[in-house]
């Protein structure tokens, strides 16, 4: 039986379920209100890699090499898209070996031993700055709250709440979580904020961000 069998084995990575949002002056003392902590001051490069005919991104799928390490997101439903509401749920593979199997499943190739193999192009890369805090456990919910807030070198600020579950059935209490904290730190949005990626593509590759739109993955 595999995983997409059986909803509560175990997943080949967490499910980030995560919500973004404008991060407004006063974020930063609605997170001490909250008794959140500051966790860590970190900056990293991203660079995102896809092929000719955009076949990983127009199928949701969004593979970065972030410092040193290579990651991939994708639904952790096959077919749908991660963007549900105002609020995203994206399967968060960090094996190469698992990035290796899905990514030449999509692109119906072989698996090569590398991902560098796969010949890839880069569609974007930008530099971020991150202030990552961390909420107080509340009793009786082991749901971990992180509160990142991410300023890009090429000028743009956006926050996001998230939360990593290992299991479907975690999904929906994780979205509820979510929005109650965006609620308390009052920057809740029925509509979705856009993310770096999408804002870097908006800005520097006008036609794959219209592909990415009338594909309705952004
Ligand atoms: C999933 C996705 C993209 C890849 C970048 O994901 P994101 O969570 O925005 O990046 P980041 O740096 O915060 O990653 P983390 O450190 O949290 O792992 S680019 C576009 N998408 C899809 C998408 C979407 N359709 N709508 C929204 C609101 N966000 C993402």
């Amino acid at each position: 039986m595999n995983s997409e069998m059986s909803p509560s084995s175990q997943l080949p990575g967490p499910i980030e379920v995560e919500r973004k949002f404008v991060p407004g002056p006063d974020v930063e003392d609605k997170l001490c209100t909250l008794g959140a902590e500051l966790l860590e001051e970190i900056t990293f490069r991203d660079s995102y890699f896809d092929n000719s005919d955009l076949r990983l991104t127009l199928n949701d799928m969004w593979l970065r090499r972030r410092g040193d390490s290579w990651e991939l997101k994708h639904p952790p439903q096959r077919g749908a898209r991660g963007l549900s509401g105002a609020s995203t749920q994206y399967m968060e593979l960090t094996s190469e070996d698992d990035i290796i199997c899905r990514v030449s499943e999509e692109l119906g190739v072989p698996c090569p031993l590398n991902i560098e193999s796969f010949g890839l192009q880069e569609f974007a890369s930008f530099v971020t700055r991150r202030r990552r805090f961390q909420l107080p456990l509340v009793e009786k919910s082991n749901l971990k709250v992180v509160v990142d807030l991410d300023e890009a070198d090429f000028g743009f600020a956006v926050g996001e709440v998230e939360v990593l579950v290992q299991t479907k059935e975690e999904i929906e209490n994780a979205l509820k979580k979510v929005e109650t904290i965006c609620k308390q730190l009052g920057v809740f949005r029925e509509t979705p904020v856009q993310g770096k990626v999408s804002t870097f593509l908006q800005m520097n590759r006008a036609d794959h961000y219209r592909q990415l739109v009338e594909a309705h993955v952004i």
